[in-house]
């Protein structure tokens, strides 16, 4: 009798997986996935480097310990993490004017010429937060790895970015298997200089809370085929705009080449595509502009059913939960 009483209930019913309703929540919201962890994964670069895996746990330490609202640590880099970045950014650097949309080359020039960006110099998250919180609100918090898709997604309703403090191992500058600093300062943070997008990242933020667990495997590969993936056209070519690309030289490359193949960005489409994190994807969505990718997320948003209304305050920085009647 139980078993059929709980099919029927209603989503109102439903209880709803804990979510952040305060940004210092967000402290709660720090579960790594160690799939690509150096200490764990014997495949990653740096699991025989003693010193590299000591490194790490340092700079992990500082985002296990930080709470929101203090100061975001600052790290100084070795030459050899200098070295490491310098290569990485030259290379990119150099097919961005051609590859990279619009958008994403006008915040690479702002940061570059306000916070430090620049092939001698590894950028610190103390600054580009600044940075970012006058330009669109978003800030960063320092986090060790990488984070379960619900943590991850819950930060972005708040306008916080979760971004790793280290930089990949030598031994593969242009590759790494998790997220680094490389990946966030120069895949992700030119793009969230921008208003559009900025809101668009937020709203996938918001549509993932309290959602089932089906729901944020949609959301976050909706996320993958955006956030890190994206094409967009621009003046009658298309360009990319997903950190996961502007991020890898070779991927970069490849996606703007004959090679894969385009569809029209559509979420609920987006949503169910099987995705590659081992290697180069075979489908990318392009969308119209962040306007028109924004548009249709929200429509794809209403879609997931949730038993509650939220609201985002910015003045407080918290959620408004309204029943629905
Ligand atoms: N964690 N640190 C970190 N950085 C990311 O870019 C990231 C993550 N966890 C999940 C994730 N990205 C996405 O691929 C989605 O699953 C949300
Ligand atoms: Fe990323």
């Amino acid at each position: 009798l139980k078993r059929v009483a709980d099919d029927v209930r209603t989503v109102s019913e439903r209880k709803a997986p804990w979510f952040p309703r305060k940004i210092r929540d967000l402290d709660r919201c720090n579960h790594l996935i160690t799939k690509f962890d150096p200490d764990l994964d014997q495949d990653h670069p740096g699991f025989s480097d003693k010193e590299y895996r000591k490194r790490r746990t340092f700079i992990s330490e500082l985002a296990f310990n930080y709470k929101q609202g203090e100061p975001l640590p600052r790290v100084e880099y070795t030459p050899e993490e200098v070295g490491t970045w310098r290569q990485v950014y030259r290379t990119l650097t150099s097919i961005y004017p051609t590859h990279a949309c619009r958008q994403f080359q006008d915040g690479l020039q702002q940061l570059e010429k306000e916070c430090g960006y620049a092939e001698d110099n590894i950028p610190q998250l103390r600054d580009v937060s600044a940075f970012l919180k006058e330009k669109t609100g978003f800030q960063l918090r320092p986090v060790a790895g990488l984070l379960s898709a619900r943590d991850f997604l819950a930060s972005l309703a708040f306008r916080v970015f979760q971004c790793t403090q280290y930089i990949r191992h030598p031994s593969a500058p242009m590759h790494s298997p998790e997220p680094d600093c490389c990946h966030e300062l120069l895949g992700h943070i030119p793009m969230l200089t921008d208003h559009e997008f900025a809101q668009f990242s937020q709203e996938i933020g918001l549509a993932s809370l309290g959602a089932s667990d089906e729901d944020i495997e949609r959301l976050s590969t909706l996320y993958w085929f955006t956030v890190e993936f994206g094409l967009c056209k621009q003046n009658e070519s298309v360009k990319a705009y997903g950190a996961g690309l502007l991020s890898s030289y070779g991927e970069l490359l490849y996606a703007l080449s004959n090679e894969p193949e385009y569809k029209p960005f559509n979420p609920a489409e987006a949503a169910v595509q099987p995705y590659q994190d081992e290697t180069y994807q075979p489908i990318y969505f392009v969308s119209e502009s962040f306007e028109d990718a924004k548009a249709k997320l929200r429509q794809f948003s209403s879609t997931i059913e949730r038993p509650f209304t939220i609201r985002y305050d910015p003045i407080t920085s918290s959620l408004d939960v309204l029943d629905q009647p």
